[in-house]
């Protein structure tokens, strides 16, 4: 296949009509580079099957002319995963067209949703419902459920629900011959043989596409409760968890942790946001509650925080009082990636560990940055109450590229080589994509690869499918 096969456009055209072609170059733009701008690739045309018998077609014409298939999203992704090569021979198979939301069933308290389905519109038809769909990220305005559940995101509510695999019950999916396998089951139970879904959740398009999916919808949450809270150092970070926990039990929806850097890095970037505090401290968390109850996260939060408060845990602590404050204290835990980009070149470390570890894990990485790369600032935020740890260093703007490829590699070997030590993860939520695929060619055991790469070649033999990503 070259970047200009006219038969094989001519007959993807026959499949998916001229609304599902994208051929010129000024709106393929928007396919072709990264949210974080890190990669830009080419393709020869992206395709947007309408429903699953059109991408099973598309998916058999690239199998017969072995072209190779980047699927996407909503391009949202953290790693590079969804970007085609600058070969020009990968196509962009597309689901933003298939975004219908099939049925809501509140008894069995299931969705059925197209993969291209906007996160945030799920969340929409769930509350329509008086149901609750918890999974909730920064980009939820405009990445896909299919993104979601390729990625298998994590986001702010994974302490409680689970990240996009455990809320999930069936799939379908488009295989790299085109075949269709119907996974899309509704079921809560269900040992008949090998769990094909969880294998594609989380595969990253290297498996297959995902085109349907069974999601699992949670009653309401008709009382909230969100705080702001001051505190002198990841360590207090840390143990106000389980003090919260103790007193709220499983009622925490999210726990996020910040340092005063990512806070005044925000306020510089990121328009209309205020310090919800009057003074300045070392480290913050936003804690939310939620509950079918309306009143009881507000009694919780409020009992938790005064505990802390005594117990010296937190130095300051405000309860939004309305949602208008809440959405205000959102808008700054939310905006820390895009102030990273106007800062300066952020390397990012998706680090998961376990929670009774992290406060080592930080004192040890911040010695080694401060030992190895005082000039480098350290930016440390993250899903905490889950143990997913955002350790991200910043590199100035403008460094010529062959510096700042030898410290990306220096930093990361040295962030990594720890977190594995403390036997953490390399990629909590953000997946490998091509942004660390090295890196797990490094840290995975000679027998986890050797069941990857079988896996792969049973279900991609021709390695059609997003190649030169994960493996
Ligand atoms: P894309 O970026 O389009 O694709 C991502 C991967 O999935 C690629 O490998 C692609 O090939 C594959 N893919 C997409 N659709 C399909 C499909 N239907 N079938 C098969 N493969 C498919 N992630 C988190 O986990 N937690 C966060 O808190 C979080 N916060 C974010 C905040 C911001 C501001 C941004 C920009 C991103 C954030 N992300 C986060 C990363 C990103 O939003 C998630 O990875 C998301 O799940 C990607 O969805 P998408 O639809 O944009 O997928
Ligand atoms: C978040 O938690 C996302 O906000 C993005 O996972 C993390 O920008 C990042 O490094
Ligand atoms: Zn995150």
């Amino acid at each position: 296949m070259t970047s200009t096969h006219p038969s094989l456009i001519e007959r993807l055209h026959a499949v998916v009509g001229d609304a599902g072609l994208v051929l010129d170059a000024e709106r393929q733009a928007a396919y072709l580079t990264d949210w974080p701008r890190k990669w830009t690739g080419r393709t020869p045309v992206v395709v947007r099957p309408n429903s699953t018998e059109e991408t099973a077609a598309v998916m058999r014409l690239c199998h017969q002319t072995r072209t190779p298939v980047v699927p996407q999203g909503g391009n949202t992704g953290m790693t590079g995963a969804g970007i085609p090569d600058m070969d020009g021979a990968q196509i962009i198979v597309s689901m933003n067209r298939m975004n219908r939301i099939l049925e809501v069933d509140a008894t069995s308290n299931t969705m059925t949703v197209e993969a291209g389905v906007i996160l945030a519109s799920v969340q929409q038809a769930a509350a329509d419902a008086n149901r609750f769909f918890p999974l909730s990220l920064g980009a939820e305005g405009s990445c896909t459920i299919g993104g979601n559940l390729a990625t298998n995101a994590g986001g702010i509510s994974v302490l409680r629900y689970g990240n996009a695999r455990d809320l999930a019950l069936g799939v379908e999916v488009v295989l790299a011959d085109g075949r269709v396998w119907d996974g899309l089951r509704a079921l809560r139970k269900d040992n008949s043989g090998y769990d094909l879904r969880n294998l594609f959740i989380g595969s990253e398009g290297t498996l297959g596409v995902i085109t349907r999916a069974v999601l699992k919808l949670f009653p309401a949450q008709h009382g909230r409760a969100t705080a702001w809270v001051g505190l002198r150092s990841h360590k207090e970070a840390v143990a106000l968890l389980s003090l919260t926990q103790s007193i709220c039990g499983d009622r925490i929806i999210a726990f996020e942790m910040m340092s005063e850097f990512g806070m005044s890095m925000i306020l510089r970037h990121v328009a209309d946001t205020q310090r919800p505090l009057s003074g300045v401290h070392p480290y913050y968390v936003l804690i939310e509650l939620a509950d079918a109850q309306q009143e009881l996260p507000g009694t919780l939060l409020e009992e938790a925080l005064a505990a802390a408060l005594e117990a010296g845990l937190a130095d300051d602590a405000v309860l939004a009082v309305n949602d208008r404050q809440r959405q205000q204290f959102w808008k700054i835990r939310e905006g820390v990636s895009q102030a990273q980009l106007r800062e300066g070149h952020p390397l990012k470390h998706d680090i998961a560990l376990p929670i009774a570890r992290l406060v080592s894990f930080i004192d040890e990485a911040n010695a080694l940055i401060a030992a190895s790369f005082p000039q480098l600032p350290v930016l440390n935020f993250g899903h905490i109450g889950d143990g997913n740890l955002h350790y991200n260093v910043l590199l100035p703007h403008g460094l010529a590229d062959d510096e700042r490829e030898r410290l990306t590699a220096e930093v990361n070997l040295c962030i990594h080589d720890l977190a594995i030590a403390y036997r953490g993860s390399i990629s909590a939520e953000h997946g490998v994509g091509r942004l660390r695929r090295d890196e797990l060619r490094r840290y995975k055991s000679a027998v986890e690869k050797d069941l990857m790469r079988s896996i792969k070649a049973t279900l991609d033999p021709d390695q059609l499918l997003n190649p030169g990503k994960v493996l």
